[in-house]
């Protein structure tokens, strides 16, 4: 199994990258941000409880994005791999991955991390906010926060997987298909 999570700051290009991946690899996508806001657009007891957390710029708890995860690796046995991205961003949530998937006999292959300065991750998510209607991307203020909670509970996560000799940073600036070009090689020599 192929199993890879996609990793770096709110903007840096892991759902635009993802969305590549999944085709080149025939993975599946797991995107917690997406799954939340699925969860909040059904309005569910889960999505209520995370919204105001989302749209604060906080990270959702532990239990709630992990469950998610849980059920979602339960439901798809015969996948080819998978491709985490926006999970884990908390050491208790890459903890709980390793023991989740260690069950299912199969283990994280690499992690790719994409390095984008500050200024360009404000610019692209001002941008975006102009048409997603997400209220995480409509203001400065609250994608700031966003980037200080990476770099407090998520960024630590680079030291955790190169611990397992897993981490590869690729520069994340550029035109979407040469980044793609970049992960897809680090991939290929897997
Ligand atoms: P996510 O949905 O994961 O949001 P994100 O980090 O903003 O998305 P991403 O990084 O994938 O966006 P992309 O770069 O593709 O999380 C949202 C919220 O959900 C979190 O703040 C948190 O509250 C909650 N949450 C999610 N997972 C959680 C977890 N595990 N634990 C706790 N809470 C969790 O795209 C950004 C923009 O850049 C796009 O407009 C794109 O077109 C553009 N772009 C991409 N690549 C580009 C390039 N090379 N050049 C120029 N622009 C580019």
């Amino acid at each position: 199994m192929l199993n890879i999570v996609l990793f770096g700051p709110p903007g840096a290009g892991k759902g635009t990258q993802a969305n590549l991946l999944i085709k080149r690899y025939s993975l599946i996508h797991l995107s917690t941000g997406d799954l939340l806001r699925g969860e909040i657009a059904e309005g569910t007891a889960l999505g209520l409880e995370a919204k105001s957390i989302m749209d604060r710029g906080d990270l959702v708890s532990d239990d709630i994005v992990i469950g998610m995860i849980a059920s979602k690796l339960d439901n798809n046995p015969n996948a080819n791999g998978f491709i985490f991205d926006g999970f884990p961003r908390t050491v208790a949530q890459a903890t709980a991955l390793d023991t989740l998937l260690k069950e299912k006999g199969t283990f994280i292959s690499t992690m790719l991390s994409l390095k984008v300065a500050d200024d360009e991750l404000i610019k692209r998510l001002l941008e975006r906010g102009k048409e997603s209607g997400r209220e995480d991307d409509k203001n400065e203020g609250i994608i700031t926060n966003r980037i200080n909670e990476y770099n407090n509970k998520t960024a630590p996560l680079k030291e955790f997987y190169s611990g397992q000799n897993k981490l590869s940073e690729i520069e994340g600036i550029g035109q979407v298909e040469e980044i793609a070009l970049k992960l897809n090689d680090v991939i290929d020599k897997l």
